[in-house]
């Protein structure tokens, strides 16, 4: 049976029901970083492909998409991707080196050279083979479980993009906020502008849930949030949801992730962003208080507890799911598993969360 897009009818909706704050008959569960380097058979498809052509290969993305789901009982495929697309659909050269990560050979230094980007307007049309993923994939996936497509957050983007790769202070970047605030505004306006139609454009091509990663919101603080962020966070799920329903496509969940940003939980509560995800360091009560009744929220099982013994993981679960109920919550890490972590851990943490909270 297929649905009215021609997809295979969704079997299992537990998390699209949760992020809605519907009654579920047990939590759903997904992890973040499910897909990729702790897994052996990832880890031979890598050995033959550079990172980057494998997001290109619509095939091969679809397949290291689905491995994780052929070992688990997951309520979610994430699309195998990077949030640093959209610089290279911007124009810019991103290399990902093995045991480096991802390296900008040519990272912005000073605000002329945002003349060098591309227009917001024509990336789309360089990241088709995301699209062709998503949509191979949601067939493939047989309604089992949901496709979740996703972006970075325009902060998080921009800080990719001036420091050229990961960093522990991001003082490149948080230079430009202070020395050159309109230029930052000029970027940020252009990253939010590219990704606000990379993802309506990824929920045509079929995903069912958008999650924006913030993930580097730890480095701005309050006031450096609220005018950095926050703004364009807001025109994201906004400006999405209205061109998903210009197109005529049902309304669907979005999930905020603020990586480190637990002081933005109760402003963030205020957008229309159905799910916002915590990560370890925050109490699921305090969560609880600061964003209100009526928002899901996700998380956040310290991603290193995957390194205790079954049993310990398996107390940590039981613990987390008495913390957030089983009501309005979406299970997962408080952030994204690392590659030395053991499968067979993985399998632990999500089945407990659905023996511990089944209703
Ligand atoms: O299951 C999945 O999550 C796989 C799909 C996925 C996603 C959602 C990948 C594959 N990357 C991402 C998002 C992503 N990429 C984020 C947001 C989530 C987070 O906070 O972790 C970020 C910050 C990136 C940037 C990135 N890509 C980094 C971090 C760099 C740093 O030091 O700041 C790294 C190491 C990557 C590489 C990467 N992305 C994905 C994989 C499987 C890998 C490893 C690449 C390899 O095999 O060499």
């Amino acid at each position: 049976m297929a649905d009215q897009n021609g997809f295979p009818a969704l079997k299992n909706d537990r998390l699209l029901r949760a992020a809605r704050g519907e009654v579920v008959d047990q939590v759903p569960v997904w992890v973040m970083r499910q897909a990729g380097r702790y897994l052996p058979e990832f880890r031979e498809e890598r050995a033959k492909c550079d990172f980057f052509t494998m997001c290109q290969t619509p095939a091969l993305a679809c397949k290291i998409t689905l491995q994780p789901l052929d070992r688990f009982a997951l309520d979610a495929a994430i699309i195998f991707s990077d949030i640093l697309v959209i610089p290279q659909a911007l124009g810019m050269q991103v290399e990902m080196r093995p045991g480096e990560g991802p390296v900008f050979p040519s990272p912005l230094s000073v605000p002329d050279d945002l003349a060098k980007l591309a227009s917001p307007g024509d990336v789309c049309s360089k990241l088709q083979y995301v699209f062709d993923a998503l949509t191979l994939t949601r067939k493939e996936l047989q309604g089992k479980a949901v496709l979740i497509g996703f972006s970075g957050a325009p902060w998080t983007i921009m800080a990719y993009m001036i420091e050229g790769k990961g960093s522990k202070t991001m003082s490149n970047a948080k230079r430009w906020l202070y020395r050159y605030p309109e230029a930052s505004h000029k970027l940020l306006k252009i990253i939010t502008d590219a990704t606000v139609s990379y993802l309506v454009a990824q929920v045509k091509a079929g995903a069912q849930v958008l999650q924006v990663f913030e993930s580097h919101a730890e480095h701005l603080g309050p006031y450096l949030f609220q005018e950095f962020a926050l703004p364009y966070l807001k025109q994201i799920c906004d400006e999405v949801k209205e061109g998903v329903i210009k197109l005529g496509l049902p309304d669907i969940p979005m999930i905020v992730f603020p990586k480190g940003g637990h002081y933005a939980l109760k402003d963030l509560a205020a957008l229309k962003y159905e799910v916002i995800g915590i990560d370890w360091t925050v109490d699921p009560f305090l969560a609880r208080q600061l964003v209100g009744p009526n928002k899901t929220l996700q998380g956040n099982l310290d991603p290193c507890a995957l390194y205790a013994d079954e049993e310990y993981i398996d107390k940590a679960v039981k613990e987390m799911l008495s913390k957030f109920g089983v009501d309005r919550y979406i299970a997962n890490l408080g952030h994204g598993m690392y590659p030395d972590m053991e499968p067979q851990h993985v399998s632990t943490f999500i089945n407990a969360v659905h023996k511990y909270s089944k209703t």
